[in-house]
């Protein structure tokens, strides 16, 4: 997965160019005030005596003091932890027929993106791997302007109406009288929203499925949940639903791995990201759209502008239609991934909205909540929010004005200017909305069509597989047994077997409810596309641990290579830093001691083989805990000769073992084999 297009992943994109003037690298330079002025000291404070008291004259202290004071924004109301990076995104063929938006013409077309990927209920400082929905933001600085699909990792959502989202999130966040928990939905607020608002029941099977652990940004798919329009040049509309398709796949972290690595290495997703890129495995998505012709709008049994409802693939196949490469870090995580700000009404001509009433309050809520959080109306000025494409219009002013317009005129009609900026026209490139006809009373009301709360729901349960059913039922085990007051536990056991009577019935067992009356499916429909077990499997840029000391048998580096060969990054974990020397020959880099290492931040282990080796390791009692816990995380473990001593283990599913003379290239096509296919939920632990 290597760039497959290096031309354009190492050519500045035009974004890049003009972000470049706005970088500065302060290395080797002087040290200056904000005015400029070259200072000679900066330890110490100006003083009436080397043991007085500071004066008001020094401008430099109260500059640097007062910058710091106010370094912090508010954190964003939800989406408050995230990581972005840089990228580009190409077209595969023209989607001409469909929508006339420009960066969806031409397959030589390189538009710049910016892609923001976040959790959701946690703060800024929050651990990556709590059991949540991932956003999956993306800016596409095209030549006509900003388009953003602003999306996330599940492709339904909590609720119909926008009107709801402050209390939705208001249920999910900490509870506002001791601010406890943090970053979880495991507490009792949450779960009484979901038993008394049903419609939240689709994605809360979503939300307690494995989807909600990635293992990467990379290995996640994207949604933008919505129903959307695509408009083409003659005017004729289809709605369309986007989708982001990881190349590597969709794979998930399991529960207990999650909870440890939100200690060990809060970081876990951003880190991944960061070291993926900075390594040149630049994550790659594809984008997909599944297309309705406008005249078929009530042909399913679901409202199509339904939120909480997919389109299941089998019924309206994904037409990949581009990638997405992720090909550069940030320089200033505050400036880029903190200030960026994004809107699903940045859109481009070509793309339009539906009447989802979800989608319609969002259209309000994401400029609103940018003027408290980036402090006023000019934050599209700021250097990573500024469109490729020219600005011109008649907005002045505001809390921190960048642009300097010339000239009298900010208003139109004006015949001081000729009457520009000038509107242009739709057949020339300006914006015209969709001339949809509406007609209706006013009404506070929910359309009929979308009161089944539970089909869906229950095809999502359908599709999983057996594993996937009993992480479910555990998640929400895990998630019902934090719930103090006992009535919201039976209540959202008692929802919960309007979807499936068998998934109430296990959730029930072991969390003092009474067994659910109501037995039966909501529905017998199944998509397999749902399952995360029909995923792509390849063992690209997963990282195996590699435990080894010295004396390590000659057979190692024969199958580091044949590993490194296959797109897996290998790394050294011995008892000590430094270098080992093999049995015979050569000698290896420790990356990691045992001490600061731990299985959880891999993805597969091997054992090296020689006594010494295995001796050496074992001076370090944690190493058994290590094989032990990866093994309890279904995770591929491979061992050659004396190394299988160190397995709970010497054979199951995804075990690999190779004793002497064995054939190694074998050994490490069946490890490489097993690490793809990234668990292996067959073992008994
Ligand atoms: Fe939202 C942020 C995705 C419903 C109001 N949302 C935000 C972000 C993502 C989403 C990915 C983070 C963007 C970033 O990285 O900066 N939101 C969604 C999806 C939704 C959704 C996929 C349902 C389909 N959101 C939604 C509703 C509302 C909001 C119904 C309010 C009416 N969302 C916001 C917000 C945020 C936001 C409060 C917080 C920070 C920001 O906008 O820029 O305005």
């Amino acid at each position: 997965m290597k760039d497959s297009n290096s031309n354009n992943s190492s050519k500045k994109t035009i974004k890049d160019q003009q972000l470049d003037q706005f970088t500065v690298d302060n290395d080797g330079k002087d040290l200056t005030t904000n005015q400029g002025l070259r200072v000679s000291e900066d330890e110490h404070s100006l003083k009436a005596g080397v043991r007085g008291p500071t004066l008001m004259e020094d401008f430099h202290f109260r500059e640097k003091m007062t910058h710091f004071d106010h370094e912090r924004i508010p954190e964003r109301i939800v989406h408050a932890r995230g990581f972005g990076a840089h990228g580009f995104f190409q077209v595969y063929e023209s989607m001409k027929a469909f929508t006339r938006a420009k960066f969806l013409q031409d397959p030589s077309t390189v538009t710049p993106v910016f892609v923001r990927f976040s959790t959701v209920a946690g703060s800024r400082g929050s651990a990556d791997t709590v059991r949540d929905v991932r956003g999956f933001a993306t800016k596409f600085y095209t030549e006509e302007g900003n388009y953003d699909l602003v999306g996330n990792n599940m492709p339904v959502f909590f609720i119909q109406d926008a009107m709801k989202f402050p209390d939705f999130v208001h249920a999910v966040k900490p509870e506002p009288h001791n601010e406890i928990p943090q970053a979880q939905s495991a507490h009792d607020t949450f779960w009484d929203f979901v038993a008394n608002n049903t419609e939240s029941v689709h994605m809360v099977m979503w939300a307690m499925s494995d989807r909600a652990l990635p293992r990467s940004y990379r290995m996640m798919e994207g949604f933008g949940v919505h129903t959307f329009r695509f408009v083409n040049e003659q005017g004729r509309a289809h709605f369309v639903k986007f989708h982001w398709k990881p190349v590597l796949g969709t794979h998930s972290l399991v529960w207990d791995e999650t909870q440890k690595l939100a200690g060990k290495d809060p970081d876990f997703n951003r880190r991944d990201l960061w070291e993926a890129i900075e390594s040149g495995n630049y994550p790659e998505y594809e984008l997909g759209v599944q297309m309705i012709p406008e005249e078929d709008e009530f042909r399913f049994d679901f409202d199509i502008l339904d939120p909480t409802k997919i389109w299941p693939e089998e019924l309206v196949p994904v037409r990949l239609i581009g990638k997405m490469t992720l090909n550069r870090n940030t320089n200033n995580f505050f400036a880029e991934t903190e200030q960026i700000a994004f809107h699903p009404g940045h859109v481009v001509p070509g793309i339009d909205f539906t009447n989802d009433p979800l989608l319609q309050g969002r259209l309000f809520s994401y400029t609103d909540t940018q003027l408290s959080r980036l402090g006023g109306p000019n934050f599209h000025e700021f250097p990573i929010n500024r469109p490729i494409a020219p600005v011109h219009n008649n907005q002045r002013d505001g809390m921190h004005r960048m642009t300097i317009n010339k000239g009298p005129v900010s208003y139109h009609k004006n015949g001081i200017a000729g009457n520009t900026p000038a509107p242009v026209p739709g057949e020339y490139g300006g914006y015209e909305h969709y001339t949809e006809k509406v007609e209706g009373r006013k009404v506070r009301e929910r359309s009929d069509s979308f009161k089944d709360h539970f089909s869906q729901a229950s095809m999502f349960w359908n599709s999983m597989s057996e594993v996937e059913k009993q992480h479910i039922v555990s998640a929400f085990q895990f998630e019902l047994g934090k719930v103090q007051r006992k009535e919201i536990r039976q209540q959202v056991v008692d929802v919960f077997a309007n979807v499936d009577g068998e998934l109430a019935t296990r959730i029930s067992e072991g969390i003092g409810t009474i067994p659910p009356q109501k037995s039966g499916s909501a529905s017998s429909l199944v998509s397999p596309a749902l399952s995360m077990m029909n995923t792509v499997k390849l063992p690209l840029t997963r990282k195996v641990a590699v435990l080894a000391g010295n004396g390590y048998s000659d057979e190692l580096p024969f199958v580091l290579t044949q590993l490194q060969q296959a797109g897996v990054i290998t790394e050294i974990v011995s008892a000590k830093l430094g270098i080992i020397r093999g049995k015979t020959s050569g000698e290896l880099e420790v990356k990691h001691s045992l001490l600061g290492a731990d299985s959880v931040l891999f993805d597969a282990v091997l054992v090296a083989g020689g006594t010494l080796s295995v001796s050496e390791l074992l001076s370090e009692p944690k190493v058994l805990d290590f094989v032990r816990e990866a093994y309890q995380h279904y995770k591929p473990i491979a061992a050659i000769d004396e190394g299988v001593n160190l397995l709970p283990s010497a054979s199951g599913d995804g075990i690999v073992t190779a004793r002497e003379g064995d054939d190694l290239k074998s050994f490490g096509q069946s490890f490489i084999g097993a690490i793809a296919a990234h668990r292996h939920w067959l073992r008994t632990v």
